[in-house]
């Protein structure tokens, strides 16, 4: 069983103000090159089809094309999508028995009651039938209807949990109701969560073109999942495994961030054996029609050092002159086309730093918080809330 391991396609996002639309239709071409050839028994898509909920037209056409490119491939290759937490489940879920006809399988929303179960698949191969259990992108809200009633969970120290459930305790509860074999079966998870390894440190690497939630606390232990054969992860932009070689994600076909400058993002592969035997990894070269790329230095070393193959890459500039030139973008745009943003790191740069870094150590918690509170809700705090506030921090000094 040889399937296409795809996440975070993001169709219809912009990096820094330039439509992606080109490079998103030619990688996802690259795809279906790369499909012809191999002939994969599945295309597996773990969340973040789309770059938004509402999807441009324009995005919507480019997955259509991408789907449409797939479906007519001989013989017929199952494709196998969950949402994301970008997707909007409802929507990713349009005509989905219809495409269900024509071996497309969507997962776009998590459990609607007690009785439902996750979205399955089974293919089969030479060795047997391998069960995909689709796990569309959760929050514990989303799924409290389906636990209501049930215990509470304890933890060690035999405390109840906290309700609602965490994010690790709702995947676990998900999977607990599902009944798999996981000693004769082989079975594949696809999920789009925050899977991180426990004590030992394995910890995923980030980048920031991925969006977590105030606080970080909705990470899901592996432990939850380790007894899959492969599980197919979304989310994270950078290619990697945590914890365990298969559990794994596969990352985006293209550098989202700038952060992403140094990523080799590629086309991942996965061959399952028999029962037993671990599953092989393939990492397979793309060809995106635009790189992006970081320059540091001088604005004359930048632009006396440019080659003539990058004026179509996406290039983020930081400038290290002391002497800050004179509109420094128009004469870096006669060498590069696509300027995704230019900075200045030089001593008053440096200083202005320092005593923003200041004036923040000055203010005391109660004022960060209710900055913090307008930067990110757009209103200020209430009088009664700031009261509020006051006690907790108030609690908190005295503990
Ligand atoms: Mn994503």
């Amino acid at each position: 069983m040889k399937f296409f391991h795809l996440s975070d396609l993001h169709i219809g996002k912009q990096l820094h103000h330039y439509s992606l639309k080109e490079e998103q239709e030619a990688i996802l071409r690259e795809v279906v090159d790369y499909a012809k050839a191999i002939k994969p028994d599945a295309v597996v898509i773990a969340g973040d089809i789309y770059d938004r909920s509402v999807p441009s037209a324009e995005a919507v056409t480019v997955f259509d094309w991408f789907l449409t490119q797939l479906s007519e491939l001989v013989p017929a290759i199952p494709v196998l999508i969950i949402s994301g937490n970008h997707d909007s489940g409802e929507r990713l879920m349009y005509a989905s028995h219809i495409l269900e006809k024509h071996h497309i399988h969507l997962a776009g929303n998590v459990l609607g009651d007690r009785e439902e179960r996750l979205r399955k698949v089974t293919l089969k191969d030479d060795f047997g039938q391998v069960d995909f259990y689709l796990l569309p992108f959760m929050k514990p809200s989303y799924v409290r209807n389906v636990f209501e009633g049930e215990p509470l969970k304890t933890n060690d120290q035999g405390d109840a949990l906290q309700r609602p459930p965490g994010y690790t305790d709702a995947v676990q509860r998900i999977l607990e109701r599902e009944e798999i074999d996981y000693q004769n079966r082989r079975n594949v998870l696809v999920s789009h969560q925050f899977y991180t390894g426990n004590m030992s440190g394995a910890c995923p690497m980030t980048c920031d073109s991925e969006i977590f939630c105030v606080g970080g606390l909705e990470n899901v232990d592996i432990r939850v999942v380790k007894d899959f054969d492969y599980v197919a992860l979304g989310h994270l932009h950078s290619p990697q495994s945590v914890g365990s070689p298969h559990i794994r994600y596969c990352g985006t076909l293209l550098k989202y961030s700038v952060s992403e400058c140094s990523h080799v993002k590629t086309l991942t592969v996965v061959t399952l054996l028999e029962k037993g035997q671990p599953p092989l990894i393939d990492l397979l070269p793309l060809h995106p029609l635009r790189d992006v790329k970081k320059k540091t230095g001088k604005l004359e070393d930048i632009i006396k050092q440019a080659e003539a193959g990058e004026r179509e890459d996406f290039i983020s500039v930081t400038l290290k002159d002391e002497i800050e030139p004179y509109k420094p973008k128009e004469q870096l745009e006669k060498v590069f086309d696509h300027i995704l943003e230019v900075r200045v790191d030089n001593a008053r740069t440096r200083q202005k730093l320092r005593e923003m870094d200041e004036e923040l150590a000055m203010k005391d918690p109660l004022e960060i918080f209710e900055d913090f509170y307008e930067e990110i809700q757009g209103t200020r705090l209430k009088d009664e809330e700031v009261e509020m506030m006051r006690q907790i921090f108030e609690q908190a000094k005295e503990e």
